[in-house]
């Protein structure tokens, strides 16, 4: 009998874990004011929309794009490259969407300079910071193509999580969220409580309007892009855009306006890449786009989060592993699968959720990782120590740590925290690429 309750047990949890891999991509929608940083962000954006489930792209304005860019042709062209190169880039990843539907799902929404009237640069960390009091309400503005797709995309009968990450200004969201709470109140919370917006600073009055009005909308509002991912932040990468990306790249690399990486949005989407990490399950544990805690003056915001002091290092600590994959990514525009680089995949059975005692020694095992290129894989353990709300916060020494199997001791004062384990692999194809899964212990009695 307690044979088979155990048998039940592990395949419950097997069949759990399963269910995490399978998991349906984050539904994502981009709103972008057409910023030269945008430019860039765009070209890299486009070579992981097969890893999202993309439901619209809207181009907004700002305060530093006051009449926004939609008038012009530059996300155009960068359709048309793409278009070019999709046939090749489904070589490598099936999931990428088509061309055509690319142009369905794009949108222009509120480009409106009244409604960002008086405020600028200057403000920025005065009047549009998390907690400020509300400057502007979208209660008398037009609706765009934009709100309108953002309030369809809200209203369907799907539960998941929508992430909506604002490049630039979050008007347009403002308006949606408006329009959803006087017109469908009936559906408003449901709808509303599945939004998750990544915000690149608040680049208008929207921010904080949503904090106020729409208080079960997450909202991470990041300011540590600048210093890690913008203008000016990774000028050693001259070397990286001119040969990874602007030549023999193929036509959407080409277009890179600029002369080394300069993608102060990006962290924005990085966010919704990387499953293994856990992003999805809750913004304190961290990944590429950066980790974030809870803000204490509004209840659903969440700020950067501060790194042994540092507050970049929750983004600089993977600005490598995102740029070589991005390498990788450039090179399935223009080459054969044969010739190109895939990333390792951990399996599932690997366990994500586990409990132990302080003292107790735990073994970490990998099980089974491949790589669809027959790469050689290489191993590294870590423990993420300020990751989750709950974290043990010295760093503790993985035995072992660079093999499949290691162990880690559970330390005696670690007793009611939980210790996020960071695996990631490494194959040894050009360029290398990795994948990563986190393990999370809870220490317990
Ligand atoms: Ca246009
Ligand atoms: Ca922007
Ligand atoms: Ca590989």
């Amino acid at each position: 009998m307690k044979l088979l309750l155990i048998t039940i047990l592990l395949i419950g949890f097997v069949g759990a874990c399963e269910a995490r891999q399978t998991i349906e991509k984050p539904r994502v929608i981009v709103m972008t004011d057409g910023e030269i940083d945008d430019h860039s962000s765009m070209i890299r954006f486009l070579l992981y929309t097969c890893d999202v489930d993309l439901e619209a792209i809207i181009e907004t304005n700002s305060i530093f794009q006051r009449k926004g860019h939609s008038k012009e042709d530059w996300y155009e062209k960068r359709l048309d490259a793409y278009q070019e190169i999709y046939p090749n880039l489904i070589e490598h990843n099936p999931d990428y969407p088509t061309p055509q539907k690319l142009r369905e799902i794009s949108f222009v929404g509120d480009e409106d300079e009244n409604h960002i009237k008086d405020l600028y640069w200057k403000d920025m960390f005065k009047v549009l910071i998390p907690g400020s009091d509300v400057i502007f309400k979208p209660d008398h503005w037009a609706d765009t193509p934009g709100s309108d797709k953002i309030v369809e995309v809200l209203l369907k009968d799907n539960p998941a999580p929508v992430y909506i990450q604002a490049w630039g200004g979050a008007n347009t969201a403002a308006r949606a969220f408006y329009k959803l709470k006087t017109q469908y109140p009936d559906d408003y919370e449901k709808a509303i409580s599945k939004v998750i917006m990544y915000n690149i600073w608040y680049q208008d009055g929207a921010g904080v309007y949503i904090e106020h009005d729409h208080p079960k909308v997450t909202m991470l509002y990041s300011a540590s892009f600048k210093g890690s991912w913008d203008y000016n932040s990774q000028k050693d990468t001259y070397d990286f855009i001119e040969k990874y990306v602007k030549n023999n790249h193929g036509p959407l690399g080409a277009l890179y306006p600029q002369d080394y990486i300069s993608e102060g949005d990006s962290p924005s989407f990085f966010y919704n890449l990387v499953p293994g990490l856990r992003n999805d399950e809750s913004p304190t544990y961290g990944g590429w786009g950066g980790r974030f805690v809870k803000f204490k003056e509004a209840p659903n915001t969440y700020t950067d989060a501060i790194e042994d002091g540092d507050k970049w290092l929750s983004l600089r600590r993977w600005i490598d592993d995102v740029n070589t994959d991005y390498m990788a990514r450039m090179a399935w525009c223009v080459k054969s699968y044969n010739e190109a680089n895939h990333h390792p995949v951990i399996s599932s059975k690997t366990p994500t959720m586990i409990t132990a005692k302080p003292g107790e020694e735990v073994i970490l095992n990998a099980k089974k990782v491949t790589d669809p290129d027959k790469d050689k894989i290489s191993y590294t353990w870590w423990h993420y120590h300020f990751a989750g709300d709950n974290p043990y916060h010295k760093e503790i020494l993985i035995d072992n740590k660079n093999s499949k199997k290691a162990s880690i001791k559970i330390p005696k004062d670690a007793l009611g925290k939980d210790l996020h384990i960071i695996l990631s692999v490494e194959d040894n194809g050009v360029p290398s690429l990795k994948s990563y899964h986190r393990l999370i212990i809870s220490v317990r009695d």
